[in-house]
C-alpha cells in the first residue's frame, strides 16, 4: 500500500502544506511507479509555469495537459488528449487544483480571479503545488492492477522575478529519494 500524508508546519505565523506519498514497503509497485512518476512530471510542467506574468490558472492547466496524457498512454483513459482534457474526463482521477494560496493560513486568503480574469502572479507570492491521481479500489473501468493506487505531492513556492523558488526542496521527492530514505530508515531501525 502507499502511505499519503499531507502535513504542515507554523514557524512565525507562517503556515506550510507539503504531501508526500511513500510505499509501505519501502519500494514502489510498477504500477505505484507509473502513476508517482507522471504526478512528478505533472508537478514539473506546474512549476514551469510559476512565474511573473502567467496568470494562476497556467500551473492547473499544465497538471491536466500532462496528467491527461499520461493517463492516456498508461491506458488508464482512451481517446484524444484534447477531446479529454475538454470533457474533463481526467477528473475521474485528478478531482481538484493544482494549488492554492499559502502565507499566514495554510489555505490563505487572496483572490484567483480579478475582474474575472485569472490573476496575474507578482514576485512575492507563495503557493502549494499539487498534482494528484486517485484510482477508485471499486474503479472498473480500468484493469485491477492499478485500483487502490493514489498519489498526491505537494510542496510550496514562492514567485521570484524570474520564475519560482521551491521552498520544500528539501523533503525527498522522486522515486530513487523516497526509497533511499525508505531503506535508510529501515537501517536505523535495525
Ligand atoms: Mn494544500
Amino acid at each position: 500500500d502507499l502511505v499519503l500524508i499531507d502535513a504542515g508546519c507554523e514557524i512565525d505565523c507562517y503556515a506550510s502544506d507539503i504531501t508526500r506519498t511513500f510505499p509501505v514497503s519501502g519500494r514502489f509497485s510498477p504500477e505505484q511507479k507509473a502513476i508517482y512518476e507522471l504526478v512528478l512530471k505533472a508537478q514539473a510542467a506546474a512549476f514551469a509555469e510559476i512565474a511573473p506574468g502567467k496568470h494562476w490558472n497556467h500551473a492547473h492547466e499544465a497538471t491536466v495537459q500532462v496528467i491527461t496524457e499520461g493517463l492516456v498512454e498508461l491506458g488508464l483513459l482512451e481517446g484524444e488528449v484534447q477531446a479529454l482534457i475538454d470533457s474533463e474526463a481526467y477528473r475521474a482521477f485528478y478531482m481538484h487544483r493544482a494549488g492554492h494560496w499559502l502565507g499566514m493560513d495554510v489555505h490563505d486568503v487572496g483572490e484567483y480571479k480579478v475582474g474575472g480574469e485569472w490573476r496575474v502572479l507578482e514576485p512575492g507570492m507563495a503557493l502549494t503545488v499539487e498534482p494528484g491521481i486517485y484510482i477508485g479500489a471499486d474503479n472498473q473501468a480500468v484493469a485491477k492492477k492499478w485500483r487502490g493506487i493514489g498519489v498526491r505531492i505537494e510542496d510550496d513556492v514562492v514567485v521570484t522575478r524570474q520564475g519560482c523558488e521551491i521552498l520544500t526542496s528539501g523533503v525527498p521527492r522522486t522515486v530513487a529519494e523516497i526509497e533511499a530514505l525508505m531503506l535508510a530508515a529501515r537501517k536505523d531501525a535495525a
